[in-house]
Order: C-alpha cells, then structure tokens, then sequence
C-alpha cells in the first residue's frame, strides 16, 4: 500500500509556502451540529425527539443489529476466502437507517453507495437475497455480475451503483428531474462519502440539483476517510454540509451516530423536496469502525486512540441505552434472544447460499444484445461443448 504524506511532506512536494500574512477575509461559515440523542445514550437538552412509536424504532434497532451481525459475518467469510473483497458499513448504521426511515416506501428511490447495507436492509432486502448478491450465485439478481458491494433492487427502488465515485449522484438528479416532469412527486436520496466530495460528478449534481430545484436529498456520510485520506485533506471547508450554500441551498450537518439526529432532519429534507422546495444536502458526521474494505489495514493510517474514542460513540450500543434506560422499552433479555434470532437468520442464509451454484456459463453473454451477434453464438457454441 502507498504510504500516507505528511501534511509537511505534501507542502514541499506542491511547493506551498505557509503565508505568514494573515489577511482579513470571511472564513468563518460555521453550521451547528444537530445531536438529539447524546453517546450516552440521554436525551440533549432542549432538543425534540422526533415521533416515533416504539414498533418503529424497535424495527431500526434490530435492522441495525442486524446489519453488524452480517457484516461480522461476512467479514470472516471474505477471510477464509469464501467471499470476494467486502466493504463494512460497521459505525454508519444509524446515518444509513435513519436516512431510509426518512423515505415514503414504495414511492421514494435510493441511489445508495457499495458501504450502504444498512440502507438496503432497512428498505425491505430479505437477507437471503443480500447474501446471495454477495456470493454471485445463480439466485444473485446482478447474476454473479457485479462486485459484491454494488447493490440493486428494482422492486425495492434501489438503483445499481458503479465502482466510480460519486457516478450515483448525477443519476439521482435526473432520474428526480424526470419523475417531476412527468408529475410524479417521488423524491430520490443519493449517499456518497467524503471523499466523493471532490468529484465533479458531485459538483455537477449539486449545482444543477440547486439550479432546477431537483427533488433530491443529498446524503453524505462523512466517516472522515477516504481509504487513507482524512477529510482535512480533502476539502479546507470546515463542513462538507456548507458545500450546499454555494449551489445555492440548505446543507445540514447532524450527529451521524444518532439514529433521531439524522431521521429528523431526513425527513424535513424529504418533506421539503417532495414539496417542490429543492435540494438538501445532509452531511452525516460519523466514523467508519473498520478498515475501508477487506484489502487494507487501517492501522496505517490511524491512531488506535482515536478508534477507540469513536467506538465509544458507536451507533447500536448509543440507540440501545435510549432505549432500555430512558424510554423503558427494551431489556436484557429482548437483547439477548433477539441476538440469538439475527444469528440464526444470518447463519442459515449463508448455509442456504453457499449451497447454490453459480451462474450457468450462459449467463455471461446473456442481457447485452437483444438479437446475439454470430460471434458471440459461436462463442458459446463452443464453450457449451466443453
Ligand atoms: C473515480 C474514482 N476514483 C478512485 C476510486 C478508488 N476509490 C475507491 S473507494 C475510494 C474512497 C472513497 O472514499 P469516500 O468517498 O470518502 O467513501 P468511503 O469509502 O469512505 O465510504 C477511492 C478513492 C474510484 N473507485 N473511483
């Protein structure tokens, strides 16, 4: 793997002389964090938690479970080489459900990235179905096709994502531009990280999103790295959220670990949108538990310390204190046969996939050409009679 450059290192490379004049200028563009629900679990002062019946949040409680219990699995899959490259979403379970929650099922579209698996658990994907895609067997949807990650569900309003940063983000923009167009009043959200930030299919997105007024909430999940890179290396901005207000519109930033935090401002963003009152852009700040994906080691690239500090504020354990000390809904032994469920679950999914096979080899030349070109034909021909 590249070695990180020091911040020195990198100055001297791009010839950056620190300016010792300190000109008078207007940098000071702050955007308060929106926090409800605070690490330890208690409610902010002064704050309003959103209304949310128990069932509900008991619902995005165990989907939050539910995704790290899979991700922990499929982890060790990947490490006893059962699985190909996989990337975890560990830490972003509430900016991923909480954003979901926000959506009107059934009617709202999802232009999600490949760290997303909350996002698609909490929008209706049986875990059958997620683990298939992620072992590319015959009942794969992308049939095998697609790196394990890219995830797509017509039924479930999810939009296939591509490998290149940031590419899902214009797609959102247009796909919502159309819908108003013909009068739909859906609204799409599109997720990216920091790093996607520095695109220009970002860019692009967010000025015509805010010119055209797009129906779009734009969701960025800040977990402050991309791959090695810290976010203070990838913008001098103090937020990304502030990025909105020069296209033109609101940028929000919230407590991403805090599942009412990210819902509540969701939802005021989805309302708007649908309302015809444009873009929002929400950044959710939280941290990434573990490494980018299977094939690096985090260790690299940051302090244990800090890991530890934000493993403190984790997602799961902050909404599970809510709600078994302060909202009374909730108790040890709920937590302990509801564990015991995700384990089954989890587990005879993987058992049930790893027991179909993959694709048939026809597949592969199949859903390009309405009409197959010889060639192809003769191609298959011949690996048929293998
Ligand atoms: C256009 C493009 N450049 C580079 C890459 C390689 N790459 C894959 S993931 C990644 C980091 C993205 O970071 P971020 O957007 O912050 O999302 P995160 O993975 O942290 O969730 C990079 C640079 C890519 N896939 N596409």
């Amino acid at each position: 793997m590249v070695r990180p450059l020091a911040q020195t290192e990198l100055r001297s490379i791009l010839n950056v002389e620190e300016s010792q004049a300190k000109p008078e200028q207007n940098t000071d563009h702050s955007i308060e964090l929106v926090q409800i629900l605070k690490p330890d679990g208690t409610v902010k002062d002064g704050t309003r938690l959103p209304e949310l019946s128990d069932d509900t949040l008991l619902v995005a409680y165990k989907n939050m479970q539910l995704v790290r219990a899979l991700d922990d699995k499929l982890v060790s899959l990947q490490r006893q080489g059962r699985l190909g490259t996989y990337v975890s979403c560990a830490g972003q379970e509430a900016s991923q459900v909480g954003a979901v929650m926000a959506l009107a099922k059934g009617k709202d579209w999802i232009f999600p990235m490949y760290r997303d698996m909350g996002m698609i658990v909490q929008a209706g994907v049986s875990i059958g179905d997620l683990v298939n895609r992620m072992l590319g067997n015959a009942e794969d949807i992308a049939k095998g096709r697609d790196l394990p990650n890219l995830f797509a569900w017509r039924e479930k309003k999810i939009v296939s994502f591509a490998a290149p940063i940031a590419s899902q983000v214009p797609l959102a923009v247009g796909f919502a531009m159309a819908a108003r167009s013909k009068k739909d009043d859906l609204v799409t959200i599109t997720s990216f990280g920091d790093g996607a930030t520095s695109s220009s299919e970002f860019h692009v997105a967010m000025n015509f999103a805010g010119v055209y007024k797009s129906p779009t909430v734009f969701v960025c999940e800040n977990n402050q790295y991309a791959i090695s890179v810290p976010v203070a290396k990838q913008t001098a901005s103090k937020t990304l959220a502030l990025k909105a207000h020069a296209y033109g519109f609101e940028g929000v930033l919230v407590d991403g670990n805090d599942l009412f935090a990210v819902y509540s401002e969701m939802k005021r963003a989805v309302e708007k949108a649908r309302s015809g009152c444009g873009p929002t852009l929400v950044e959710c700040l939280t941290y990434r538990l573990a490494a980018h994906s299977t094939a690096d080691d985090w260790k690299r690239y940051r302090e244990s310390d800090e890991v530890k500090e934000w493993t403190a504020k984790d997602p799961n354990t902050r909404l599970r204190k809510y709600l078994q000390e302060t909202r009374k809904a909730w108790s040890d032994e709920k937590e302990e046969s509801m564990k015991k469920e995700i384990d089954s679950v989890v587990g005879q999914a993987i058992v049930n996939s790893e027991k179909i096979p993959p694709p048939p080899v026809e597949t592969l030349f199949e859903d390009v050409f309405k009409e197959m070109p010889a060639a192809l034909k003769s191609s298959l021909r011949e690996i048929a009679s293998e």
